[in-house]
């Protein structure tokens, strides 16, 4: 049923102008492809009519499928009744004029136009793979008739949007043009009226020809990074199906194909991230789309491994950036650090060599606190010790020009009692970034007690400006990220004592999905800074659970890759871990004294002991108000802590076995390890009332 409002017509100069209204992103929500296919059979009625324009209003052409009518069953495919044939099969030459973005079921509307005249800041693509589904709509049959097999494979399995030129390049678009994009599309759609036959993708298939074994060779390629996946393999086949199938049986392949994935648990995770992602931009109490002053200038003071990568993260994004070390030497060797991840990246090809000398040259050392006075905001990065932080924010507090943030990049300590030093608490907020901070895309954006609302949103606004995915959370001992994740640490050291080996933890996670497993991670991050903070930990907590295996391994100097021996051993130049007898002794050794009889342990209880451990650790931080929603701490387990994204994040995955199962299996660990496993009050109440995780929501 079309609605006039999301659809409409206007003929210009004998230019049919077909324009979709559907904010935000004109997606092809239900009346929006039924608003095209009746426009389009008016315009070809109207004899006044030569040619078609197809644009989308507002800041985009259009941006796919309605992925939110997904999971309401409401896409049908063919989507839209099939009105991209309609177009295809169009008597009179449909233009499609993109501006903005061109993704999904978007490049594949424009795909069944005749030509495609795009602005040159419009991005295409065809992403539907990072939502665990295919181009449904003839992309995978139309791109690789109009730009060959091998081009179409790498955007359709990589998802990636390509640059309006680079679209010219490849051959999707006909024409870039720079402003003015309805005028040059009527101008062109005039020149081309008359112009016979019309150019259609579908009846051409002259460069449908494969370069033999490239569908193989394209299988292993993704093989390591669509471990566990179906929708990137699914999308070779149905581009193989282009190349050896006519058009239109090509069409019902792609959409077998299709239909395979669009309730898979894959896709309905996928697309739930993709929701979470954007919902975790909102801080409750702060209206969406409150405008947040910009960052124009930034200061860090540390320069150590995470102020550097944290200054690289302001320089990238094109904002000058002060970092300040306590002596000449230390601002040397971080300012030399920086140079050498810079030069990393250049080596790698991933940056130019003029773009890095650039970037490098907006960070500028400096040993003097006066130096940061002007800067937006000041960020804090040196080691975890209360005193020594709360005497930078007292320098802050007295440099900082007024209205300037003052931000403490602490993984855990308490934001309150650093704001507690400075005459003002309400600028002063948690900004956590993970390492390496130049890398890693998550952002923990920590309110405290006095941190008003406008920092908050300024904080979190200046993290999407860094190109950070910034979630927001309340003030608590290791805040959102760390808490949840501390109880899975604590039950990986318990696993080892009653007899699971190294090994077979990380198969057990690396066969789940994450890129690496969590024991082999210590040894990458070096054991010796764990080993640290335990010790300043049992110093200051006398009841603190010691970790006698992990601390036996560094009495042994075993601190991991760095020393080629931890939990793991590790040839010379090689990262590859490879089990040591010596460990398992070690392992064994330690239970023998703790008097623990060590037991066979499955690969569920080690996978379900660990990441309910941090479930029920994420309900008591929802429960008291520290996470917003659930969302937010699958947001940072998938982009703080590896969680395989196909798998939706700790709690969606959780909502997959039951609250109601989640919730008995603690209650029998609670039974026999005591307290460490007594259920949140959240989780209890959720279960009696056979709710799910996703429906949790702060307080
Ligand atoms: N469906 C529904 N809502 C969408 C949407 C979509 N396709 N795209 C964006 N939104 C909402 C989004 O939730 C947010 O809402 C607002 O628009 C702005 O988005 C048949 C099956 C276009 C690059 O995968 O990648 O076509 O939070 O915050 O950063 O083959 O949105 O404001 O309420 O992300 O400027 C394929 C998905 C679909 C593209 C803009 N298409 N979108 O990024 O804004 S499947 C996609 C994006 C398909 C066919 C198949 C990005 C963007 P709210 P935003 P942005």
């Amino acid at each position: 049923m079309s609605q006039p409002n999301l659809v409409s017509l206007a003929v210009q100069d004998g230019v049919g102008v077909i324009t979709v209204n559907n904010p935000p992103v004109n997606a092809l929500s239900a009346g929006v492809p039924e608003g095209i296919a009746a426009c389009l059979a008016t315009a070809v009625a109207d004899p006044a009519v030569q040619a078609i324009v197809l644009i989308g209003a507002g800041r985009s052409f259009i941006a796919g499928a309605d992925i939110r009518e997904f999971d309401k069953g409401r896409v049908t495919m063919p989507i839209g009744d099939g009105f991209i044939d309609k177009l295809d099969a169009s008597p009179k030459p449909v233009i499609a004029a993109i501006h903005g973005y061109a993704l999904g079921g978007g490049l594949e509307t424009a795909l069944g136009c005749n030509y495609r005249i795009a602005l040159r800041s419009a991005k295409l693509g065809l992403p539907e793979v990072l939502i665990g589904l295919l181009p449904g709509a003839g992309g995978t049959q139309r791109l690789p008739r109009l730009i060959g097999p091998k081009a179409a494979l790498d955007l359709i399995t990589t998802g990636r949007h390509v640059p309006a030129d680079e679209a010219k390049s490849l051959g999707i678009v006909d024409e870039v043009v720079d402003t003015d994009l309805l005028s040059a599309a009527i101008a062109f759609a005039q020149r081309v009226a008359a112009l016979r036959p019309l150019p259609q993708i579908s009846a051409n298939s002259s460069k449908l020809t494969a370069e033999p074994g490239l569908f193989e060779a394209t299988r292993k390629a993704i093989a390591r990074k669509a471990r566990n996946q179906k929708a990137p393999y699914n999308c070779i086949a149905a581009v193989e199906a282009a190349c050896t199938l006519p058009f239109a049986q090509g069409l019902a392949r792609e959409g077998e194909l299709f239909r395979e994935l669009e309730t898979s648990d894959e896709s309905r995770a996928l697309r739930y991230v993709f929701f979470a992602e954007r919902e975790a931009a909102h801080v409750p109490g702060i209206p969406a789309n409150t405008k947040a002053p910009v960052i124009q200038s930034a200061a860090v003071v540390g320069a150590g491994t995470m102020g550097g990568g944290i200054a690289m993260c302001f320089a990238d994004a094109a904002i000058p950036v002060k970092i300040l070390e306590a002596n000449q030497e230390a601002l040397d060797r971080g300012m030399a650090r920086i140079r050498a991840n810079y030069e990393t990246s250049v080596k790698r090809g991933s940056l130019a060599q003029d773009e890095m000398e650039r970037r490098f040259a907006r960070i500028t050392p400096v040993l003097d606190y006066a130096d940061l006075a002007t800067a937006d905001v000041a960020i804090e990065a040196i080691f975890e010790e209360m005193a020594p932080k709360q005497a930078v924010f007292r320098q802050l507090d007295a440099v900082m020009k007024p209205g300037a943030l003052l931000l403490s990049n602490t993984s855990a300590l308490n934001i309150d009692e650093i704001a507690s030093v400075t005459k003002r608490p309400d600028v002063v907020a948690g900004a956590h970034f993970f390492s390496p901070a130049n890398v890693m895309k998550l952002l923990e954006v920590v309110k405290g007690a006095a941190t008003s609302a406008a920092t908050m949103n300024t904080v979190m606004a200046m993290g999407r400006a860094i190109g950070k995915l910034s979630v927001g959370c309340g003030n608590c001992d290791g805040f959102l990220a760390n808490r949840s994740r501390a109880p899975f640490g604590m039950e990986m050291v318990i696993l080892l004592e009653e007899g699971a080996l190294p090994h077979q933890i990380d198969k057990v996670m690396v066969e789940f999905g994450y890129p690496m497993g969590p024991v082999a991670v210590g040894d990458l991050a070096g054991l010796d800074i764990g080993w640290a903070a335990r010790k300043r930990r049992a110093a200051a907590d006398p009841n603190y659970r010691k970790q006698p295996i992990a601390d036996r391994l560094c009495e042994l100097g075993r601190f991991g890759q760095k020393t080629g021996a931890g939990w793991y051993r590790y040839e010379k130049g090689d990262r590859t871990p490879h089990p040591d007898p010596e460990v398992t002794a070690i392992i064994e050794q330690v239970s023998a004294e703790m008097g623990i009889t060590r037991r066979e342990i499955s690969d569920e209880e080690i996978l379900h002991r660990l990441l309910f451990a941090s479930i029920n650790e994420a309900c008591k931080i929802l429960e008291e108000g520290i996470a917003y929603r659930a969302s937010d701490v699958d947001v940072m387990w998938l982009h703080g802590f590896g969680f395989p994204r196909y798998r939706g994040g700790l709690m969606f995955w959780a909502d997959q076995i039951g609250v109601k199962s989640v919730y008995e299996q603690i209650q029998r660990w609670h039974q026999l390890y005591g307290a460490r496993w007594a259920p949140s009050a959240l989780l209890r109440q959720l279960a009696e009332r056979g709710a799910a995780f996703k429906d949790a929501k702060a307080g």
